[in-house]
């Protein structure tokens, strides 16, 4: 199946559709634990292929050519429709993805903060976050682009941290706020010391680097009273929620207070 040839229409139809997965600030105890941000996960509605994660339509917009765009795409989206949430949803952050390409565009400065401003969302509810899957050629130019979102009031997330090719190199090189530990590493950490001695020293360097550490892939309790007694600030997972649409996600919201 050639999905690239049905990217161009499915951005015009709608068919790619945004999910939100709560990020969840962690307290003394599970029950006190808030939702204080979502990141915004990309879906596909594909009418004959049914529904495709974000791999899958990424993949196939690389062959395309299309990666940009659809980056963009799923951006403006997302960053739309959260800067629409009133009530329960009002003052929650949002993580939107950014690439390796994104960042190396000459606009990519002027051009994300235009969007911003076209979704008419406040700069400071909105943290880009770098996905180490793809690589970053230029580490001095991406760190500049990165200080100039911030100097805008946007933060800034390193992503799937302990996968990506130089996770180190660019801890040094990065203006960050927050660093994401990947699926990876929080599903070992049950497995036995060696993993949880891995778990402690990242949240060791991102504390000392004055970084706020986010959990990917928490599914259990036991994870997530491993992870607060280590330091971990914030998580994602299962445990709390997979990525939802907006009407679960206030329910979510709600069902806390
Ligand atoms: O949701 P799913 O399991 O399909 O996500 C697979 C990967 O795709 C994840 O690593 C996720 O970070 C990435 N991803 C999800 N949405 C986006 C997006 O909008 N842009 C980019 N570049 N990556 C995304
Ligand atoms: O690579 P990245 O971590 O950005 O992938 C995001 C994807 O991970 C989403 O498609 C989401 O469905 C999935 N995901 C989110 N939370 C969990 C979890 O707790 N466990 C597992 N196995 N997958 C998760
Ligand atoms: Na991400
Ligand atoms: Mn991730």
């Amino acid at each position: 199946i050639d999905l690239a040839a049905d990217l161009h229409r499915a951005m015009d139809r709608g068919e790619i559709d945004i999910l939100f997965q709560p990020q969840v600030h962690m307290t003394g105890d599970q029950a006190s634990d808030r939702i204080v941000g979502v990141e915004a996960l990309a879906r596909w509605e594909h009418p004959r292929h049914g529904v495709l994660g974000a791999s899958t339509l990424f993949a196939a917009a690389a062959r395309a050519g299309l990666g940009l765009p659809l980056s963009e795409h799923i951006q403006s989206l997302a960053l739309r429709r959260a800067g629409a949430w009133g009530g329960a949803l009002a003052g929650l952050r949002v993580a939107v993805n950014v690439t390796a390409t994104d960042l190396a565009r000459t606009d990519f400065t002027e051009h994300f903060l235009a969007m911003i401003a076209r979704a008419g969302i406040a700069p400071d509810r909105v943290t880009a976050e770098v996905t180490e899957s793809g690589l970053v050629t230029d580490l001095p130019l991406a760190a500049r682009r990165l200080q100039q979102l911030r100097d805008a009031g946007l933060r800034v997330a390193i992503d799937d941290f302990g996968t990506g090719y130089s996770s180190l190199a660019y801890l040094k090189a990065l203006p960050l706020d927050y660093l994401k530990i990947d699926r990876s590493i929080t599903q070992d950490i049950m497995g036995g010391p060696r993993a949880r001695v891995v778990v402690s020293g990242v949240i060791a360097i991102a504390a000392g680097l004055g970084l706020c550490t986010i959990a990917e892939g928490v599914e259990s309790v036991a994870e997530r009273d491993l992870l607060a007694a280590e330091g971990c600030d914030l998580y994602q997972g299962f445990l709390r929620a997979g990525p939802v649409d907006e009407p679960t996600l206030a329910l979510l919201v709600e069902g806390e207070s």
